[in-house]
């Protein structure tokens, strides 16, 4: 196989363990802290949990170990969306386990949780791990969406554990699939199952955070690569002068990468979709917002900037939330066939106009065509809007430009408006995983070894103190149903890992707000440049500015 000369780099790169974790796995001790409680919902969650709610915290210690000394043999998946060092959760596990002893074995069950369903799954040896250490992607067993979360699922698990003689699995995953990992882990102790079930914190979102959890895996290289990206369109922008760049970035739900590109490269403008949504703020009141940097730019003879959209935006407008409500009931079961049958986009327009509320009709009527026609054409299975599909980044860019029409009309805007636009996702989410994410990952990975080997059952692997070297983190684990609450979900009460939303009154979002003007007026553009594996260590081992501002 001909791999390119950083690949060959990067396998030869020793990730760094938290300082506690190099003493050897005969040398480390388990330190138990205090029972723990879900975050709320206490009594309920209890209920749902009774074999594997209320346990304590722990912490690895240098210490002799008390860990059974038996063989293991251990499954693991990768679940959801790629991120950055999931190559490493893997290999670190790995090296834990065949380090406790050379009999230990490790299945990766392919293409994410069916492969445990259908028992499609690699025996890992040294060879097949090493051609994947510090490298991006989840191509070493490949990853999937299906939701482990049926009792005839759990049966079949455990007799697929029972198969192999598994004594433990790993999930790697984001809130869903840890969520999912405490259902089964409850399920295996009901049963007596023997097998336990250990998490770790995954996804590019950085949604799955807590006061336990400091960062999920992979948002620190993906946020990276996007602020790089940004930051060449720039300075682009700035030696153009000429266009106004309009960015996408991913983030299904919550808006922390947003933020996190936004502090590293001081764009003119970052929506966050938390702010928005607190600020019940309009389709109309954003453009005018956009269009005002747009504006004092312009006076200044800037016709150029760049603006970061987040790509769950439009979900936390409530105007536009309220039309995709009644968008979704106005095409429910045979109606949408009625819908189709009409042959001309203005048929459609007439029915749709006739269906809608007058207050929705009017947002809808603000959206640019081609918006309007994504709505009714990109539907889910059961016939819903697919949101995450609207070209936001695009529909913002034309509000924006209406608004200038109208303010050029009155004569307070002179200025030109070209608008260009981009959407950065994939892009990010199977880079080389930068150093920091490749040692927090083999770390992660590592210490689910210890926590299985420890017995302990129901965990999410935990490494904390992020923001410190390496040699100063501290491995150990968390009860999953500590970060656990009641939410509704498809019409039932459903116990979740509470997600992570940007808080509005954290020291992240309180520096954006406190230099956001500033950067809306003026050229403040940060290049961050693209992420060094190899260099001084305050280039090469820095953390995200969200990781840095939270834990000042
Ligand atoms: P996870 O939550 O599974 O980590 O995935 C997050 C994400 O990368 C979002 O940012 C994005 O909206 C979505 O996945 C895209 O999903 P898909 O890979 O199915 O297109």
């Amino acid at each position: 196989m001909t791999i390119s000369p950083l690949q060959k780099a990067r396998y030869e790169y020793e990730p760094k363990l938290p300082g506690m974790l190099r003493k050897g796995v005969a040398n480390i001790a388990v330190k138990e802290g205090e029972p723990t409680q879900s975050v709320a919902d206490q009594e309920a969650i209890k209920a749902l949990f009774p074999n594997t709610y209320g346990k304590n915290e722990i912490t690895f210690v240098e210490g002799e170990s008390t860990a059974k000394p038996e063989k293991q043999v251990v499954g693991v998946i990768l679940s959801g969306g790629q991120a950055p060092g999931g190559h490493n959760v893997i290999s670190g596990l790995y090296d834990a386990l065949k380090a406790a002893n050379p009999e230990n074995v490790l299945l990766g069950f392919k293409g994410g949780p069916s492969g445990l369903i259908e028992d499609d799954f690699v025996e890992f040896d040294d060879a097949f791990i090493n051609e994947y250490r510090n490298t991006g992607g989840f191509d070493i067993i490949g990853s999937g969406r299906t939701k482990l979360e049926t009792e005839e699922q759990f049966n079949i698990v455990a007799d697929v554990a029972k198969k192999h003689g598994m004594n433990a699995i790993v999930i790697i995953g984001g809130d869903d699939s840890n969520t999912n990992a405490a259902v089964l882990a409850e399920y295996m102790a009901a049963h007596n199952t023997g097998v336990q079930v250990i998490g770790a914190p995954k996804t590019i979102d950085g949604d799955l955070k807590n006061d336990d959890i400091e960062a999920s895996f992979g948002f620190d290289t993906a946020t990276k690569t996007y602020a790089e990206l940004i930051g060449n369109i720039e300075r682009d922008a700035n030696s153009a002068k000429k266009y106004w760049h309009f960015i996408k970035v991913m983030g299904r739900s919550a808006s922390h990468v947003a933020l996190e590109a936004a502090l590293q490269t001081q764009p003119n403008i970052c929506l966050i979709s938390e702010e928005v949504a607190a600020k019940k703020m309009s389709l109309s009141e954003i453009a005018d917002y956009i269009a005002d940097s747009v504006e004092k730019r312009a006076a200044n003879g800037d016709n150029f900037g760049v603006a970061i959209i987040p790509e769950g935006v439009v979900e936390f407008v409530p105007e536009f939330s309220a039309l995709i409500a009644e968008i979704n009931e106005l095409l429910a079961g045979s109606k949408a066939d009625d819908f189709n049958a009409l042959p001309t986009w203005k048929d459609k327009y007439e029915f749709i106009k006739n269906g809608l509320t007058k207050e929705s009709f009017e947002v809808f009527d603000i959206l640019p065509e081609n918006i309007q026609q994504q709505l009714f054409l990109e539907r889910d299975p059961h016939g819903n809007v697919q949101v995450s599909l609207i070209e936001s980044e695009k529909l913002f860019s034309a509000l924006v430009a209406n608004k200038l029409k109208e303010r050029k009309e009155k004569g307070t805007y002179t200025g030109k408006f070209n608008p260009l636009h981009h959407f950065f996702g994939y892009e990010g989410r199977c880079a080389f995983p930068s150093n920091f994410d490749a040692d927090y990952c083999y770390s992660l990975g590592y210490n689910a070894a210890l926590l299985i080997q420890n017995g302990f059952t129901g965990y999410l692997s935990k490494i904390a103190n992020l923001s410190k070297p390496a040699a100063e983190w501290v491995a150990g684990g968390m009860p999953i149903t500590k970060m656990m609450n009641i939410e509704r979900r498809h019409g039932e009460d459903k116990p979740v890992i509470k997600k992570a939303l940007v808080e509005l009154e954290g020291a992240p979002f309180k520096f954006f707000e406190a230099n956001r003007d500033k950067w809306a007026e003026e050229t403040c553009f940060l290049y961050p440049g693209a992420i060094q594996y190899y260099g001084p260590e305050e280039v090469c081992d820095l953390t995200t500015r969200t990781l840095a501002l939270e834990q000042e």
